[in-house]
C-alpha cells in the first residue's frame, strides 16, 4: 500500500496533535479549562495513520481522550480548543467540554465519557449503512480498559452477528486510569479476544502511522466487502498522566522512560529519516499556529447563559391529521401495538424492529407476530442476549438516519443497559445542538402479574421519567397502545413506552388511523367534581372501578390518566386539581418512595398551593421486595379499596382543621 501522506505531512500532522495538547495543558494550568482533560500524548500516529486511509464520509467514534481524532477528522481546531475552553465559540458551544465534543459535519461522531459506551452505537451507525448498501465504514477507538467492559464484548457479538462494517480500534498504552493492563487483564494480546468472537484481528503497532494505515485500509476493505467487523489492536504508549493534573505517583519511572523511547514522532523521524533541520522547521510553525489558536481561545468570553435550556428536544412539530375514513376494530392491546408496529413499517422504509425473540417467534407476548414475515429480515430481525448493543446500536441507528423501534423484553432488564438511555440517547441531540439527533423507540413491558418474581414485576417509570433528554408514555388502553406507538414513532426525539403486561389481553375498540397525535397529552377518563384521582398504565383501570364505588356513597371522582409522564401535561393536572376543589390522589403501581407519584404531587404541591383543600395522598405499592406467590402479592398490590379508603380521608379532611 502506498502511504498517502508525505514522511513529512505525517510528521506535521502529529506534531499538530502534540503541540495542540501541550498548549491544552497549558490553558489549563492558566485557568482556562475547568475540570480535566486526557490528552493523547504519545497516540498521535493511531488517529494520524487511521485517517489517511479512511474516506471523508466514513464516521469515527473516539474515547474522552480524542482530541487527536477530532483533529484528524478535520474538526476546526480553533473551535475543538474553544471547546475544551467551554467556550460559546466551541464546536459544541461549551455543552461537551473535553470529553464528550463532537463535530458530526466531518464524521466525528464524538467521544465518550464512559468507557466502551461509543462502540455499539458506532454498530448501530454501519447498521445503517450497511441497509443503505453505501459501503460506509464506521471507526470507534477503545481504550485497553474499555476492553474489559460487557457493552464493549456485546456490541462486538451484535456487529459480527449482523457482519457490521466496524472497526474497532483498541488503543493499548497499557494502562487504564492508575492501573497496569497487565493488573487486570490475562494474557499480553487483547486482539485475540476477538477471535473468540469470530473477528478477524490483528495487533498493530500503534506508534507508526504507515503500520496503522495498512491496517486500517485493510480493515476497511474487509468491512466494505461485507466481511466486518475487524479488531485491531494498536501498542502504544501513554505519554502523560492519565489526566491533565495527573502527577503519576502510581507509575515507576522506567515505565515513564519506556514510554518516551517509544514516542511516535522520534520514531517516524528515524524510519523516514526526517532530518533534524525539518523537524524543528515542522515544529516551529506548527508552534506557531497553535500559539495563535491558544490566543484567540484565551480571549473568547464564557458562553451565554441564554439558550441553555434549548435543543433538549427538537421544537413542537405540526399536529398530525388521522386517516379518513380509518376503520375501528376491537382488538387486543398487544394487537393494537403490532397494528400500530405494521402501520410504520409499510409507511417507512427506515423503520427496523429488533429485539430478543421479535422476529421469528414474534416475541414471547406475541407483540411483534407476523412482522418479519411481511418486512423481511432485514427490517425485522432477532438479536444476540445483548441488552446494551439493542440500545446502543440503536441510538446508533437513529443518529444515521433510521428509525429502530427495539424491543426490551422484560422492563426489568434494561437495568443491564441503562447507560445507553441515560448518558447516551438523552444527550445526543442537547450536546450537538440538534445537528445529529437520536429519533428512536424504545419498547418495553412492566408489572406485576400472578407468579411475577421480583426481578420480572418491577415499575420503572420514574427512573426513566428522571432523565431529561427522553420522553416516557405509558398506554392504558388498546387504543393508546396503537396511537401512542405511531405517536413515539413519528417522534424526532428517543422515547421509551412501557406496555403493561397484565393488560395484553384487555381488548377495546382502535381506530386505525395511523399517526394521528404526538407525544403528550393527558386524557381525562372519568368526570368528577368531589376529587380527582391521577394515576397511569394498570391504575387507570383500577381508578376507575374505585371512582364507580365513591359514586355510590356519593362522591364524584374525576379520573386523569397521565398517559405519558415526560412530557407531563402540566395543564391537565391543574384543570382536574382546580375541578376537584383541589382534593387529589395519586395513584400508581410502582412503589411509593421516589415514585413518578411524588414528583406529580410535588408539582401540585408547588404549582396549586393555593387550591389545594387537603394534603396530596398516593396509593401506591409498598416499598417491600415483590415475592412471586399470588397470595403475597395480593397483599401488596395497590388496588381500587386502596383509593376509596384514600378518598374517604380525603372527604372527612377539612382546611379548617389545620
Ligand atoms: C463505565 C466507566 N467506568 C469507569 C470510568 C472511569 N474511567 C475513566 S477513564 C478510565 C480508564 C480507561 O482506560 P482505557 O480504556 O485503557 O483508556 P485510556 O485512559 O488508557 O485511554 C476509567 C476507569 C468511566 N469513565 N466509565
Amino acid at each position: 500500500m502506498a502511504y498517502p501522506y508525505s514522511p513529512l505531512d505525517a510528521y506535521r500532522r502529529m506534531a499538530y496533535i502534540r503541540q495542540f495538547e501541550e498548549k491544552v495543558l497549558e490553558l489549563g494550568q492558566e485557568g482556562h479549562v475547568a475540570g480535566s482533560v486526557h490528552l493523547c500524548l504519545g497516540q498521535e500516529a493511531i488517529p494520524v495513520g487511521a485517517m489517511s486511509v479512511l474516506q471523508p464520509t466514513d464516521k469515527v467514534f473516539s474515547t474522552y481522550r480524542g482530541h487527536g481524532w477530532a483533529l484528524a477528522c478535520g474538526a476546526d481546531p480553533l473551535a475543538l480548543m474553544a471547546e475544551i475552553a467551554q467556550r460559546g465559540e466551541g464546536v459544541n458551544g461549551g455543552r461537551a467540554g473535553s470529553p464528550m465534543l463532537s463535530a458530526p459535519d466531518v464524521g466525528f461522531m464524538g467521544e465518550n465519557s464512559i468507557i466502551g459506551a461509543g462502540l455499539p452505537i458506532a454498530s448501530g451507525v454501519a447498521m445503517a449503512n450497511q441497509m443503505r448498501g453505501d459501503k460506509g465504514v464506521v471507526l470507534t477507538s477503545l481504550g485497553d480498559g474499555a476492553m474489559n467492559q460487557g457493552g464493549t464484548t456485546e456490541a462486538m457479538i451484535f456487529a459480527a452477528a449482523r457482519n457490521l462494517p466496524v472497526i474497532f480500534a483498541c488503543e493499548n498504552n497499557g494502562w487504564a486510569e492508575m492501573t497496569p493492563t497487565s493488573a487486570t487483564t490475562r494474557g499480553e494480546h487483547l486482539a485475540r479476544r476477538g477471535q473468540g468472537l469470530g473477528i478477524e484481528s490483528h495487533i498493530v503497532d500503534g506508534n507508526d502511522p504507515v503500520a496503522v494505515a495498512e491496517a486500517v485500509s485493510k480493515a476497511a476493505e474487509v468491512c466494505r466487502s461485507g466481511e466486518g467487523p475487524v479488531l485491531l489492536e494498536f501498542k502504544t504508549a501513554r505519554l502523560s498522566g492519565h489526566y491533565n493534573k495527573d502527577i503519576q505517583h502510581y507509575r515507576s519511572a522506567e515505565d515513564i522512560e519506556a514510554a518516551r523511547k517509544e514516542d511516535p514522532l522520534l520514531r517516524l523521524r528515524e524510519l523516514e529519516n526526517i532530518t533534524a533541520e525539518d523537524a524543528q522547521r515542522i515544529d516551529a510553525e506548527v508552534a506557531a499556529e497553535i500559539a495563535e489558536l491558544a490566543e484567540k481561545v484565551r480571549q473568547l468570553p464564557a458562553p451565554s447563559a441564554e439558550g441553555v435550556f434549548e435543543h433538549l428536544y427538537a421544537p413542537e412539530l405540526p399536529a398530525l391529521q388521522a386517516r379518513a375514513d380509518a376503520p375501528t376494530k376491537d382488538m387486543a392491546y398487544f394487537r393494537a401495538v403490532n397494528e400500530a408496529l405494521k402501520d410504520a413499517l409499510k409507511r417507512r422504509e427506515e423503520v427496523l424492529v429488533y429485539g430478543e425473540d421479535i422476529a421469528v417467534a414474534g416475541g414471547v407476548f406475541g407483540v411483534t407476530r407476523g412482522l418479519q414475515k411481511e418486512f423481511g429480515e432485514q427490517r425485522v430481525f432477532d438479536t444476540p442476549i445483548a441488552e446494551t448493543a439493542i440500545l446502543g446500536s440503536a441510538v446508533g441507528a437513529a443518529v444515521a438516519g433510521m428509525k429502530p423501534v427495539v424491543e426490551i423484553m422484560w422492563a426489568d432488564f434494561v437495568f443491564v443497559a441503562l447507560d445507553q438511555i441515560v448518558n447516551q440517547a438523552s444527550n445526543v441531540r442537547y450536546v450537538n445542538r440538534s445537528k445529529i439527533h437520536a429519533p428512536m423507540v424504545i419498547r418495553m413491558q412492566q408489572g406485576v402479574t400472578p407468579g411475577s418474581c421480583a426481578q420480572h414485576s418491577q415499575s420503572i417509570e420514574a427512573i426513566l421519567s428522571h432523565v431529561p433528554g427522553i420522553k416516557v408514555g405509558l398506554p392504558a388502553t388498546p387504543q393508546d397502545a396503537y396511537a401512542m406507538t405511531l405517536a413515539a414513532i413519528e417522534d424526532p426525539d428517543p422515547v421509551v413506552l412501557i406496555e403493561h403486561r397484565s393488560m395484553y389481553q384487555d381488548t377495546g375498540a382502535v381506530s386505525l388511523s395511523g399517526p394521528s397525535e404526538r407525544v403528550g397529552g393527558a386524557a381525562v377518563r372519568r368526570e368528577g367534581t368531589d376529587l380527582a384521582i391521577i394515576t397511569w398504565g394498570p391504575m387507570v383501570a383500577a381508578a376507575l372501578a374505585a371512582a364507580d364505588e365513591l359514586a355510590e356513597l356519593g362522591l364524584e371522582a374525576s379520573v386523569l390518566d397521565l398517559r405519558w409522564l415526560r412530557p407531563l401535561d402540566d395543564e391537565a393536572i391543574a384543570e382536574i386539581v382546580a375541578r376537584s376543589g383541589g382534593r387529589v390522589i395519586i395513584a400508581h403501581q410502582a412503589f411509593q418512595s421516589s415514585g413518578f407519584g411524588a414528583e406529580v404531587s410535588a408539582r401540585i404541591t408547588e404549582k396549586h398551593f393555593d387550591q389545594l383543600a387537603a394534603p396530596v395522598l398516593r396509593v401506591a405499592t409498598p416499598d417491600v421486595r415483590m415475592p412471586s406467590a399470588p397470595a403475597l402479592q395480593d397483599e401488596l398490590l395497590p388496588g381500587p379499596a386502596d383509593i376509596i379508603k384514600a378518598a374517604q380521608r380525603l372527604a372527612s379532611h377539612s382546611l379548617s382543621t389545620r
